[in-house]
């Protein structure tokens, strides 16, 4: 045995840590707000990093849920017992005001989604994936007020308070066995009893957060159409009103690749009572439910980028620590070329995701110009793809920049990466969201309000740091512009994934020239550095492939 031992690295405070995060938040909110918002954040930077919320964590991973199925006695329960380390962690958020800040009175106002969202970003790489419970709790909140009567509007403030006594948190059970993107093949049944109380009847195939006092959820009422147009949107709570168990079996507790700590059940409805959220005979379902999908859409953009800040923070520290050839990681030319793109990841993330918090406290607000709206409409599905590929790559190089150690369970990196790996396919697939934005684009000026908001905010970045990347933006918005004029349904199709990747690195590289130019005019030209480098990687992603046959004639010539 040498007699040599590393110095481990110290994860920093993650949010005097992170520059880019501070700078966004300065960005948006102005000088004011600003320190009323790190007064707000800071306490949750110090307890994100700190060592005995990162010990929670761990113990969490190793404590995943269990499903008991019967009493000691016989008597069907399905009890699912959660790690108490898991708890404790969704409490910290609670009380910070992870479900409660964006519906609180606040001196932010419409830009309290902003602080939230650096609430957010810090908080969620510390909750060892309690980030997902709270994203449905979210939506459902924003679903029943705009779409709830007086009895749905009332259990709001059990999903937004900060008192963890009374605090619920919310499912959203809408995959089947039939398809998690195809959810007009929902086979979910509602009908009513005699008594005129709705009661499903059907499989819920991957639900989690199922420990959640409460879920929305999709159903077909008898005799409704086939399709999307059919389903109705109900709200179900496990326990009825007397508190005894609705008429919901849990098969079985899901084998995952990550988000261990989080339960994701199969569940049978037997009949379980329901309450429609809004007309459930009109077929409205889906597009009620669309708002629930929209925000969880949002929330997953976070959550890949706060991975991507904490693989990046992880790097940067063990960067600090380890030698190697003679002198520190940080010295070493390579591996500063590795980090700078992962910092460069973390920012466009960052930009993506805060612009659309920006626009969403708007909206909920009521300050929106309609095209605010639209552009929200847009956007959302686009920073959803686009953060959640970048964080794959991203979270995947800061375990090969921490070596083998950063391969191993007790370095904490292997459940970033795993817990990372959901985030693409969680809410969505990349697919599903590039035919969304295409959807959006096809039923609203979404691409045309995108493309003319990218070019107000390069028309703005006037300082001489960001002409280059400007430069670039510019030219790529023109190519993407001329891209999108579609010769078939077909073709849009194909071109889809790699349109709106290119379309949301591009307007991540516009927003980066407006933040980058306000920075360098008070001195700091990090950002504008940033946006260059962005585009130096190029903003466009090659066209879809022109010959889709190619892949089943391999197919075929095998058999
Ligand atoms: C770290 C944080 C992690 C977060 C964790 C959250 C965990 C949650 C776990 C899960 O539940 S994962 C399940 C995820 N499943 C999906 O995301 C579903 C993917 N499929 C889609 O998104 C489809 O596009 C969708 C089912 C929404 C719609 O496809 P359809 O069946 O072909 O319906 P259609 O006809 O396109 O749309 C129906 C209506 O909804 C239309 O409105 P109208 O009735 O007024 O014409 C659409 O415009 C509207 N709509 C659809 N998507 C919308 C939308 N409206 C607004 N925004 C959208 N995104």
């Amino acid at each position: 045995m040498s007699g040599f031992l590393q110095t481990p690295p110290t994860l920093p405070d993650v949010w005097t840590g992170d520059r880019a995060l501070r700078e966004s938040v300065s960005f948006h909110l102005g000088d004011d707000l600003y320190e009323a918002a790190a007064a707000e954040l800071a306490p949750m930077g110090a307890l994100a990093s700190d060592l005995a919320t990162l010990q929670l964590c761990a113990q969490a991973e190793a404590e995943p849920p269990q499903h008991i199925p019967y009493s000691a006695w016989g008597e069907r329960i399905d009890d699912i017992v959660v790690s108490d380390a898991y708890t404790e962690l969704g409490r910290i958020g609670v009380r910070a005001g992870v479900t409660a800040l964006p519906y609180e009175d606040t001196p932010f106002g419409d830009k309290a989604r902003v602080v939230w969202a650096a609430l957010m970003h810090l908080w969620q790489p510390s909750s060892a994936m309690y980030s997902c419970p709270v994203a449905m709790t979210d939506g459902a909140a924003r679903t029943l007020l705009l779409h709830g009567d007086l009895e749905d509007i009332a259990v709001v403030g059990y999903l937004t308070t900060r008192d963890t006594e009374t605090a619920w948190t919310s499912g959203q059970w809408m995959t089947e066995t039939t398809g998690g993107s195809d959810v007009g093949t929902t086979g979910t049944v509602a009908t009513r009893d005699e008594h005129g109380v709705w009661r499903l009847h059907g499989t819920k195939w991957f639900t989690s957060a199922t420990t959640s006092e409460m879920a929305l959820t999709l159903a077909r009422p008898e005799g409704a159409p086939q399709g999307s147009r059919g389903l109705a949107l109900f709200r179900i709570h496990r326990r009825l009103e007397d508190g005894s168990k609705n008429a919901i079996i849990v098969r079985r507790l899901k084998d995952k690749l990550g988000t261990r700590t989080v339960p994701t059940a199969e569940l049978e409805l037997e009949g379980a009572v329901a309450f429609p959220v809004g007309d459930p005979l009109d077929g409205g379902g889906v597009r009620r439910i669309a708002t629930m999908l929209n925000i969880t859409r949002i929330h997953n953009a976070l959550g890949a980028t706060g991975g991507i800040a904490r693989g990046l923070a992880c790097a940067r520290a063990y960067a600090e620590v380890r030698e190697a050839f003679g002198t520190k990681l940080s010295q070493l030319p390579a591996h500063r070329a590795t980090l700078t793109d992962m910092a460069v990841d973390h920012a466009a993330s960052l930009a993506l995701t805060m612009r659309c918090c920006e626009l969403m406290g708007k909206v909920e607000h009521g300050s929106a110009s309609a095209d605010e709206a639209t552009l929200l409409r847009g956007l959302t599905p686009l920073t959803k793809l686009a953060t959640g590929r970048w964080s794959i790559a991203a979270v995947t190089e800061a375990m090969e920049a921490i070596g083998g150690v950063g391969y191993c369970e007790d370095s904490n990196m292997p459940a970033l990466v795993r817990n990372t790996h959901v985030i693409p396919i969680w809410e969505g697939t990349s697919n599903v969201m590039a035919l969304d934005f295409l959807r959006a684009a096809e039923k609203s000026d979404a691409l045309q309000v995108l493309l003319a908001d990218a070019r107000t905010c390069l028309d703005s970045a006037s300082h001489p740091s960001v002409a280059e990347p400007a430069a670039s933006a510019r030219s790529a918005l023109d190519q993407l512009e001329r891209r999108s004029a579609f010769e078939s349904i077909d073709h849009a199709a194909t071109e889809a994934r790699s349109f709106a990747l290119g379309l949301a690195t591009t307007y991540a590289c516009a927003r980066l020239c407006l933040q980058g130019s306000w920075a360098a005019e008070r001195g700091d030209l990090r950002t504008a550095a940033t946006a260059s480098r962005l585009a130096e990687r190029g903003l466009l992603t090659p066209p879809g492939p022109a010959h889709l046959e190619l892949a089943m004639d391999e197919e075929l010539s095998t058999t």
